[in-house]
């Protein structure tokens, strides 16, 4: 019987490209900046229509903060920034800030 030479399965491994870190971008509640002047940024900076900056801000309201997107570093940094930028020109106190996500999650 001829020999026959058994091949070792392969197994693929998909490469492992490392993703980069994410940041949450946060929508901080305060008691003066007008309502509609919130939905009025988040739909400039983030792109959203009328009825999603509504229920973010509304969350934030209420809650008192609300996530409203994420973005590698740089992105969340500056959209935070051009919030926070565009309501101090208008004289309002609203803030946003930008941080790490995944910190004392439960699925990490
Ligand atoms: N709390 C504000 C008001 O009653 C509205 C507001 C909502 C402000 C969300 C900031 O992130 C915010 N006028």
């Amino acid at each position: 019987m001829a020999a026959k030479t058994v091949e070792k399965p392969r197994t693929k491994t998909a490469p492992k490209t490392a993703r980069p870190p994410l940041y949450k971008v946060i929508l901080l509640n305060d008691d003066y900046t007008p309502r509609e002047f919130v939905v009025k940024v988040l739909e400039a900076v983030f792109r959203m229509n009328e009825s999603q900056a509504y229920r973010v801000m509304m969350t934030a309201h209420q809650r008192g903060a609300c996530v409203i997107a994420v973005f590698t570093r740089d992105i969340a940094e500056t959209k935070a920034a051009l919030v926070m930028d565009y309501a101090k020109e208008h004289g309002h106190p609203l803030k946003c800030t930008a941080e790490p996500e995944g910190f004392g999650g439960s699925d990490e």
